[in-house]
């Protein structure tokens, strides 16, 4: 979730049990380059370095942790070099495109998967929004755009995903100091090895790809067997997602975006700059030109949100609160956007279903 646009997660990685003709090449490969061109730094077991120790002692006075098994757990953690390329952003920027971005999460996979995932979890689905006012729609479009329902959770050894990006990428050091800081307390509170964690290149775990920060705050054991188990048990997923976006103020029976009608006057560059929550007025966006789709006054305070695709019309949407609250899923308009198209081809399938099964 939050640290990177959600990508689905990447095969073939150093951590990842390549091959063993590949995993030997690599190895020398590796082996020249830091001789070649880098200190011992990046050779060195993380319980070697200076600055590792140093947060070892640190979370372990913080957490009474002993420091010794932190330590051990820093010295079986291996710097993994594709964690650093695949979250280093690319140098030239891409070229924006909403029409490539939705293509990747609003296809037939996802749509077919979203359908059977709904048949196979219905009841634990409705319990969820009877619990929290998150429609199942959504719930399931998350773990949809997420992880394609369970399928693709990342195969990184999350230790030594957040130990690479916790001392070896400085640009997010401090976010990922914290997530590592949280995943061994998660371990103590699971009762698990730190080293059991498998999930994406940004260390986001299970279904629903939280950080371990999240899981602690925010996963519930929903199937109550008494264990959070997201690895394994959609039950607990469910129930956590649902429970993430009521926690950041999902709004029950509220819209979550609908489509923008602008005027040739508006300016639409400087309220789309106004960002991504919803801090437009309605009185404000009918001084501007704006109405809903259908020419209605605008009803609640939204953001504009600018669907650019090259080539093509930009689409223009208002995003209400809780078009806000997925965002906090992932910070990202386009993400919202997809998460939002596919709850609603979701629950017009599902309509669809009820309406042939009432005619049988
Ligand atoms: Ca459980």
């Amino acid at each position: 979730m939050i640290p990177t646009p959600s990508l689905p997660a990447r095969p073939s990685s150093p951590t990842q049990r390549p091959p063993y003709r590949q995993r030997k090449l690599g190895g020398i490969l590796a082996a020249f380059a830091i001789a070649l061109c880098t200190p011992a730094l990046a050779h060195a077991s993380y319980a070697e370095r200076e600055d590792a120790r140093a947060f070892a002692a640190e979370i372990a006075s913080r957490h009474a942790l002993d420091a010794g098994e932190i330590e051990r757990a820093l010295a079986g953690a291996r710097h993994d070099p594709e964690v650093i390329r695949l979250i280093t952003p690319p140098s030239r920027k891409g070229v924006r495109s909403w029409r490539s971005y939705r293509a990747r999460f609003l296809d037939r996979t996802r749509i077919d998967g979203g359908m059977r995932f709904w048949h196979e979890h219905a009841d634990t689905l409705e319990r969820a929004e009877r619990e929290t006012g998150v429609p199942a729609e959504v719930i399931v479009a998350i773990i949809g755009v997420e992880t394609i329902y369970g399928r693709n959770t990342g195969n990184f050894e999350t230790l030594s995903t957040l130990a690479t990006l916790a001392f070896d990428y400085p640009p997010r050091a401090e976010l990922f100091r914290r997530e590592l800081e949280a995943l061994f307390l998660l371990a103590r509170e699971q009762g698990r090895d730190p080293a059991s964690y498998y999930g994406s290149f940004a260390g986001a775990l299970g279904y629903p790809q939280f950080l371990p920060s999240s899981m602690r705050a925010y996963a519930v054991d929903f199937d109550r067997n008494g264990a959070i188990d997201f690895e394994g048990d959609p039950v607990d997923a469910i129930g956590s997602v649902a429970n993430y976006l009521r926690a950041h103020g999902w709004q029950a029976g509220a819209p979550v975006a609908e489509r923008a009608r602008l005027s040739p006057a508006t300016d639409a560059a400087g309220l789309v700059a106004a960002g991504i929550e919803p801090t437009l007025a309605p009185a404000l966006l009918a001084d501007n030109g704006i109405t809903t789709a259908d020419g209605r006054p605008v009803a609640a305070a939204a953001t504009l949100v600018d669907l650019e695709t090259p080539g093509a019309d930009t689409e223009y949407w208002l995003g209400y609160r809780n078009f806000y609250v997925i965002t906090r899923y992932n910070r990202s308009s386009f993400y919202a956007m997809s998460v939002f198209e596919l709850a609603e081809a979701l629950r017009l399938g599902r309509l669809v279903e009820e309406i042939r099964a009432e005619r049988r």
